[in-house]
């Protein structure tokens, strides 16, 4: 008896020596990781498996401290925290970082992508790189691109099925001077406007209507104050997995390692639940009573020939270079 309790403890001491051992050269770190959405989108999904990675990685010292629902301020707030070095992450939209990024305008280009599949082999693609290496200099290092998705309109006065549908609803839009120039092209009476703001001002009926991918709106129970939703898929908007770069270079080659991995595995994830989601929210939209209505392609090509002079005025401030790689990479994945 005497004999197994020795070889137990043996046992347990090399265990615990070796779990010292194998994370010795990780050190006990809570990061903060702030976003703009309900803690039911999948957003969430890509913290959960952030988190397992990491602590198969780092035998759960680096631990993700999440707040969720623009608890800790918007995506523009929480990204200037993260350049002043006081905060560790955010996932944000690329939208209303353009002031410190403009070539991240290219995403806010109207009907820029047809599907997810397109809008992946651009961003995990030579383009995506292009990116990355800006926002670094400005600060931020991306760990990966996670997905918000295609956007459609809600609103609260009549269905939007043809472009002149769109003359002088007051729709909020994100605080980005594309989408600005996008809806009031369309004929809409554009307001910008952060995120967290958008639920009471379409309660108060401040305006009429907002924009956002099926999976957002649900979340965000918009369709508690919104009647009605046009499928317009009018952009696409990516997710950015921001780390501080300040400290960012506080951490040893493991650490940064170990979270990159985190991160793209999370890009999976959210990815994969996201799009899983997708459908369902739709359905479930319709199921609490929203009035959905496709958009032809016939009023589709009406409404993109409508706003090609976004472009005309948007790439020169964007930059043709990064214009052209996405094109260029689009193109590709488009079998040009
Ligand atoms: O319309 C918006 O502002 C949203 O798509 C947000 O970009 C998104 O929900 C972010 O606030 C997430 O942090």
């Amino acid at each position: 008896m005497f004999k197994r309790r020795t070889i137990a403890a043996a046992a347990a001491g090399l265990g615990l020596l070796w779990a010292t051992s194998a994370f010795a050269q990780f050190a006990d770190r809570t990061i903060k990781f702030t976003n703009g959405v309900d803690e039911a989108h999948p957003v969430s999904a890509g913290v959960k498996r952030m988190q397992e990675v990491l602590n198969a990685k780092t035998g759960g010292k680096i631990k993700i401290n999440a707040f969720w629902g623009g608890a800790a301020g918007g995506d523009l707030p929480a990204t200037q925290a993260l350049r002043a070095g006081t905060q560790e992450m955010v996932c944000t939209s690329t939208s209303p970082l353009v002031g410190i990024v403009k070539e991240l305008g290219v995403f806010d280009l109207p009907f820029l992508f047809a599907n997810e599949k397109e809008a992946d082999a651009v961003l995990d693609g030579p383009a995506g790189q292009y990116f990355n290496k800006k926002l670094e200099e400005a600060g931020v290092v991306n760990l990966a691109y996670w997905e918000n998705g295609f956007r459609n309109l809600t609103n609260s006065k009549h269905p939007v099925a043809k472009v002149e549908d769109f003359d002088g609803v007051k729709v909020r839009v994100m605080q980005n001077n594309i989408f600005l120039d996008t809806f009031k092209t369309l004929g809409t009476n554009a307001v910008p406007m952060a995120f967290g703001e958008v639920f009471t001002a379409l309660e108060t009926k401040t305006i009429d209507g907002q924009e956002n991918p099926f999976v957002t709106i649900e979340t965000s129970k918009f369709n508690e104050v919104q009647k009605y939703l046009s499928v317009t898929r009018h952009a696409y908007t990516p997710f950015l997995v921001l780390y501080s770069k300040k400290l960012w270079d506080q951490l040893n080659p493991q650490e940064q390692a170990a979270l990159r991995e985190a991160a793209v595995e999370g890009q999976k994830a959210q990815r994969a639940a996201n799009r899983a989601l997708n459908e369902k929210s739709l359905a479930s939209l319709r199921a609490k009573g929203m009035q959905v209505n496709d958009i032809s392609a016939a009023e589709q090509r009406r409404m993109f020939e409508k706003v090609k002079p976004v472009y005309d005025k948007n790439v020169p401030v964007i930059g043709p270079e990064a214009v052209n790689l996405v094109l260029d990479s689009l193109k590709k994945a488009r079998g040009g």
